[in-house]
């Protein structure tokens, strides 16, 4: 019998609205790995929101992709599938993506992980977005992205989830850097 949890990767966070908390529920098997990386960005949800919400365009944040284009559907509905080429040096070469959440009010996105030459097998992330007061009571938007991968053969839960995290940290990065200097 399939030893699975649910895992609840917000549970430490202060003042979560609840559809974060429950975006951020996954089921774990026993041979899977997950974890949650959170980035504050002083922009408005609304602005993170355009860029992060651009399931045809990840390019535009994540500098890790070389190109991208939709190969089923239209890039905003649940389906949708693309295809994303990776720069070189990088342990693959491209991965087929497929959208599974995407909701404009409450600014969740999601996508899961359905092909590729990559070792990322059954990868599925939830990236949220929602608006918090910072210690220095600026507003800010609090960006959670927490994700449920397999962990390869060879590798260890720590190897696998320290790999995908420096990715997605760098990502993050991105993401709040061009939202708070958005092109002129
Ligand atoms: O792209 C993301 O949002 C996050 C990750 C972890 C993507 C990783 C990746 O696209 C590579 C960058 C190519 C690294 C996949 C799916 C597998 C890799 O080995």
């Amino acid at each position: 019998h399939k030893h699975v949890q649910r895992v609840n990767l917000t549970r430490g966070m202060a003042d979560v609205p609840e559809h974060v908390e429950l975006s951020h529920t996954h089921v774990v098997g026993p041979s899977q790995c997950f974890s949650v990386m959170v980035q504050d960005v002083e922009a408005l949800a609304s602005v993170v929101w355009s860029i992060l919400s651009r399931f045809e365009h990840p390019q535009a944040y994540k500098h890790f992709v070389k190109s991208c284009h939709v190969a089923i559907g239209d890039g905003h509905e649940v389906g949708s599938v693309r295809e994303v080429r990776v720069v070189s040096g990088l342990p693959a070469a491209f991965s087929l993506e497929r959208l599974e959440i995407m909701d404009e009010d409450r600014h969740v996105i999601s996508f899961s992980v359905v092909g590729g030459d990559h070792r990322l097998k059954n990868y599925r992330s939830v990236t949220t977005l929602h608006e918090s007061s910072s210690e220095k009571g600026k507003r800010t938007t609090r960006v959670v992205e927490s994700y449920v991968v397999d962990v390869p053969a060879g590798n260890d839960k720590d190897e696998t989830c320290s790999f995908a995290d420096t990715i997605i940290r760098c990502n993050l990065q991105s993401l709040a850097k061009l939202a708070e200097n958005p092109p002129k």
